[in-house]
């Protein structure tokens, strides 16, 4: 895990705030949310990837926003999406997906995160879904349901802050 020590002016300090200097244990994260399994969940997906941009550096950014993707226009588009988000998933310091959706791709990345050891958190909306047995029945996983999105961001912080 990188420990960056920062000096921020009043004009570098992305939070705006005279922070002096500190010490920031930025994670990276790898967010996993639907993306052919349906995007209706996408704006909580950005929210909750802009959310944990504000200290931490998100490597799927695509997930809350297709516009981001640089993937447009490749040849064997899809190996390249395999190959990048598996070589993301080995760098990451932690999986966090949002699964109320639910989706193929994200159950591959959370079972590959964990043949590797990486840290895995699945946030649900648990009135919405009825999360499947291969996620709630894997010790591996921990698992965070929900009803309102407020109750996401104060685990998110503890999740980041371990
Ligand atoms: C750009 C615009 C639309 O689609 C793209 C490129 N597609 C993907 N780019 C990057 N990661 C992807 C893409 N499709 C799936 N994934 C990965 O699988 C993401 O990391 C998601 O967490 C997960 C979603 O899987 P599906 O099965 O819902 O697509």
């Amino acid at each position: 895990m990188p420990i960056q020590n920062i000096c921020c002016s009043f004009a570098e300090n992305p939070l705006g705030k005279r922070a002096g200097f500190h010490n920031v244990m930025s994670k990276k994260v790898y967010f996993a949310g639907s993306i052919r399994g349906g995007r209706q969940d996408a704006e909580l997906y950005k929210r909750i990837i802009e959310y944990i941009q504000r200290n931490h550096v998100v490597l799927t950014e695509h997930v809350g926003d297709l516009s981001k993707s640089k993937t447009e226009g490749l040849k064997d588009r899809d190996v390249a999406i395999y190959e990048q988000d598996t070589a993301w998933l080995r760098e990451a310091d932690v999986v966090i997906a949002e699964c109320t959706t639910p989706s193929l791709g994200v159950g591959y990345e959370l079972a590959y995160a964990e043949a590797r050891g990486i840290p895995v958190h699945i946030f649900y909306n648990k009135p919405r879904t009825n999360l499947s047995a291969m996620l709630t029945g894997d010790k591996y996983f921990e698992i965070h349901p929900y009803t309102a999105e407020e109750e996401i961001y104060p685990v998110i912080d503890f999740i980041l802050n371990q």
